[in-house]
């Protein structure tokens, strides 16, 4: 694994209290990634993480559609959205990472779902590609070649962010014991989607 060509980058994906157990869109076992993640750490040239980081009133909280419940899906500005239970609310303690996260490393945190009437799973762009978040031009500038992606929830964010990984020209690797979903459905799909696309699925203990 050690080309000297390459320059692995480690993208840690919203660990933040909401999503771990006992938070406002708990993850099932959320919490069993951290010692991996912090055990990985060690081997990439540059660790990098994201945030999700809402306003209140974001228009993905299902409180925001009075109509509607927390997982049902609805037409939002031309996309499906899944109406999640408000969470990561900018400045809020579940939207802070864990403390159990190991952060001396972390060398840039990138913020997503900043803008009130667009969610972002993606740690590189909103869910209709209208506002980047600058992650791409950051890991290009930096000299990335491959990215590592882990973390928060491994069937939205984490595959959103493999996802744009690859198509921005990364060599991407999804980490799969470094990250839990929420729903096996959605699971499956993303992992068939992301095999499709040359994304490559790896475990920690080959790193
Ligand atoms: C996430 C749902 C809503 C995630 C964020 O981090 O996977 N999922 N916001
Ligand atoms: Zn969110």
């Amino acid at each position: 694994m050690n080309n000297l060509e390459s320059k692995k980058a480690l993208l840690i994906v919203d660990l933040q209290y909401d999503f771990l157990p006992g938070g406002k869109l708990a993850v099932p076992d959320g919490d069993q990634v951290i010692p991996i993640i912090n055990t990985l750490q060690t081997s990439f040239d540059l660790v990098v993480a994201t945030q999700d980081w809402h306003p209140s009133g974001h228009l993905s909280f299902a409180s925001s559609h009075p109509d509607h419940k927390p997982f049902e899906v609805i037409n939002l500005g031309g996309m499906e959205q899944v109406l999640w239970p408000d969470h990561c609310i900018q400045g809020s303690k579940g939207a802070m990472l864990s403390e159990h996260l190991h952060q001396n490393r972390i060398a840039a945190v990138f913020r997503k779902g900043t803008h009130l009437e667009t969610d972002s799973y993606s740690g590189f762009y909103d869910n209709g590609k209208k506002y980047t978040t600058g992650l791409a031009s950051y890991l290009r500038e930096m000299g990335v070649t491959d990215v590592y992606v882990c973390g928060l929830a491994a069937d939205y964010c984490v595959y959103y962010t493999a996802k744009d990984a690859r198509a921005n020209g990364f060599e991407t690797y999804y980490i799969t014991d470094a990250t839990r979903f929420i729903a096996s459905e959605t699971y499956e799909q993303a992992i068939s989607d992301l095999s499709g696309i040359g994304v490559r699925m790896i475990s920690s203990d080959e790193l």
